[in-house]
């Protein structure tokens, strides 16, 4: 398969600094080279341009932290993606959460979807459920918000990024869910978005969550993963800037990405939320490329 990688070195939708070393931590990795040893053709396409945030203003407008230089580097990212061919996989490297609101809707524009001849699904895999809004928000840190913002919810500059496409609520699916805002979680259940909590990995394990999750998703154009390392317990991913015990373990990471690759449905993937100040000795990074791995076909024999 054609993989283009795309870095979009952005910490400004977070809380912490840091995770804009993120994607260079991923390279660092050795996450073109173990793509390449499994056969894919990689092509590197270096970096979308972010301001760092000691060269600009830290003012909230309408509550939202940057608003300005995150809207600008999300159309950037999502024009970039979007001008991709269809048979390529791009791989979308954070950065933190908020790059999705532009990787979402390039993949999107790139699949058809929003022009009636398509839908595109997304499997949100995350501690958190990203649904705030700007009233909701406790923290004002548009990571927290950009799934509200696919699906047309919230401030109408960053609604705007899909070009009159939304993602639909039904065409979402999150995983490894442990950390929800109280005003959140109503938003949540009004829209009706299916979520996978830690206690459901338990209940029913990651299989029938995929079996489940590809069910719901028949129909759509293309299935983008969202991957935020968070979503992995903090002893395998110490490298986050919100950490929240309770995590899915190692191999609950790896086999929820070797059966999505088994389905050969998944169309493009962020890594994000990679955090290398935090972390120990890269480890962060290298876990994620190995996810990366599993996603685009590596297997143990
Ligand atoms: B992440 C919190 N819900 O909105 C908020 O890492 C945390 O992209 C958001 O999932 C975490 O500030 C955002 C408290
Ligand atoms: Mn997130
Ligand atoms: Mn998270
Ligand atoms: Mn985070």
């Amino acid at each position: 398969m054609k993989v283009s990688i795309l870095g979009i070195p952005m910490d400004l939708g977070a809380g912490r600094r840091g995770v804009d070393m993120g994607a260079s931590a991923l390279r660092n990795a050795q996450l073109s080279r173990t793509l390449r040893d499994l056969g894919h053709d990689v092509t590197d396409l270096g970096d979308v341009p972010v301001p760092i945030p000691e060269t600009l203003d830290k003012h909230a407008s309408g509550g939202l932290v940057f608003l300005e230089p995150i809207l600008d580097a999300c159309r950037l990212t999502a024009d970039r993606v979007a001008a991709l061919p269809r048979d390529v996989f791009p791989l979308t490297l954070g950065g933190d959460h908020s790059v999705s609101m532009g990787t979402v809707a390039g993949n999107a524009r790139r699949l058809g979807a929003g022009t009636g001849t398509g839908r595109l699904g997304v499997i949100w895999v995350d501690a958190h459920t990203d649904y705030n809004t700007p009233d909701s928000s406790p923290s004002g840190n548009i990571h927290g918000m950009p799934v509200a913002h696919l699906t047309g919810l919230g401030d109408s500059r960053l609604t705007g990024l899909g070009d009159g496409w939304t993602l639909r609520p039904e065409d979402i699916t999150m995983i490894g869910i442990r950390s929800v805002d109280t005003r959140e979680r109503d938003a949540l259940r009004e829209a009706g978005i299916r979520a996978y909590t830690m206690k459901d990995v338990d209940q029913l394990g990651i299989t029938r969550i995929v079996d489940r999750t590809l069910e719901q998703l028949d129909g759509v154009s293309g299935i983008h993963v969202s991957f935020d390392a968070d979503a992995l317990d903090p002893g395998v991913c110490p490298g986050v800037g919100t950490p929240v015990p309770g995590g899915l373990t190692y191999r609950e990471g790896h086999l929820l990405m070797e059966l999505l690759s088994d389905s050969h449905r998944i169309t493009s993937m962020d890594i994000v939320e990679v955090n290398p100040i935090l972390d120990t000795r890269n480890q962060t990074a290298e876990v994620m490329v190995g996810m990366a791995a599993s996603l685009l076909g590596q297997r143990i024999l």
